[in-house]
């Protein structure tokens, strides 16, 4: 049998923590032949709920779950773990400013990157799902500075996964056979979801999706906000912010990032850019990836067309707002 791995789920009193917790107990991020110990970090005031979430993990009896550290003290939830999803964080809450949002999360990010870095594992991979989810990715990153820079992304498959959904009820097929859309940016609303290299399966070979949805304007318009707005029409109709897709789309990112990406197929991923496609250094963006051995490498080569650029440049154009906005409330 397999060692363990051991996975430090934050914010696992709250509502992604609820949804992602049995998913990984059951072994849809790491697979069915791997064991894990699960570390649950969340705050004193939900102490109580989170071991409740600790007693529920015991009476699902999981074969594959060796092991339940559930916790307030965050040096003790760090403590050796392979692999970080990074959930919990300061929700908006009504009448506050983004800047109040903002330097709550960043100091959070802050404080975690520092204990991470003392106590995980070497060669730990970090996710950071808790909004603004690329600047606190940035920030930890900062924060972190002997964590290699390949290790800490950005969950932006959740906006990848809501594009490839999209396409697939458009068109009327299986979204297993729509593949390489592409999330550009921030996970916010001005990300680009871009079709321009997606392509469908069909029974005559693999056909690109803008020549299968001959309606450009859709694709140009509607198609990119119903991806960008997705996240608020989820909350209009369930009250509550998306949690299972969301949990979801976490272990799509790890299973891939650890276990490799299908032959001809990229994923979505939030990382620390190197200057690709003239997007500056220094900022956590998401970038098309592959993933091969536990690593991932942006996608190269891919022609950019100026309604393409326009809409990149834009998202990036937030990204250095949010960096300077975060380094401000750190002064
Ligand atoms: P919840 O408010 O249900 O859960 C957040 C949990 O974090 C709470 O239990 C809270 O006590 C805990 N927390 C707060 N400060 C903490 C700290 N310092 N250390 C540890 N835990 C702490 O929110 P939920 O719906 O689970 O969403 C979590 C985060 O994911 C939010 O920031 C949300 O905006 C973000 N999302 C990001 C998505 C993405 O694609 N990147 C999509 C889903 C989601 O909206």
């Amino acid at each position: 049998e397999k060692e363990p791995v051991r996975i430090l789920v934050t914010g696992a009193a709250g509502q992604i923590g609820y949804a992602i917790v049995p998913m990984i107990a059951r072994g849809v991020m790491l697979g069915p032949d791997q064991p894990v110990i699960l570390h649950l970090l969340d705050i004193e005031p939900v102490a109580e709920a989170l071991n409740g979430v600790k007693m529920e993990l015991t009476d699902a009896a999981f074969p594959l779950l060796k092991g339940v550290i559930a916790t307030t003290d965050p040096i003790e939830a760090c403590m050796g773990v392979n692999i970080a999803v990074m959930v919990g964080g300061f929700p908006r809450k009504e009448g506050m400013e983004r800047k109040d949002v903002m330097s709550k999360n960043v100091s959070i990010y802050k404080a975690q990157a520092s204990a991470l870095e003392k106590h995980a594992a070497e060669d730990c991979k970090v996710l950071v799902i808790a909004n603004p989810a690329n600047t606190n990715a940035l920030i930890l990153k900062e924060f972190a500075p002997s964590i290699p820079e390949k290790n800490i992304t950005c969950l932006t498959r959740l906006d990848h996964n809501r594009a490839l959904g999209q396409i697939s009820e458009r068109l009327d097929v299986q979204v297993s056979d729509v593949k390489n859309v592409i999330i550009w940016g921030n996970h916010s609303s001005t990300q680009y979801p871009d079709v321009s290299h997606a392509t469908v399966h069909t029974s005559r070979g693999e056909k690109p999706v803008r020549e299968l949805v001959s309606d450009d304007k859709w694709l140009n318009d509607e198609f990119i906000t119903t991806v960008q707005q997705r996240g608020a029409a989820i909350i209009e109709a369930r009250k509550q912010s998306s949690a299972l897709s969301a949990a979801s789309a976490a272990c799509d990112h790890i299973r891939d990032w650890v276990l490799g990406t299908p032959k001809g197929t990229w994923v979505s991923m939030g990382v620390y850019s190197d200057g690709s496609y003239g997007i500056q250094p220094g900022l956590v963006y998401s970038f098309p990836v592959t993933c091969e051995k536990g690593r991932w490498s942006i996608v190269q080569g891919l022609m950019i067309d100026e309604f393409s650029r326009a809409k990149m440049d834009a998202t990036e154009k937030e990204l250095v707002e949010e960096k300077s906005m975060a380094h401000s409330c750190l002064d």
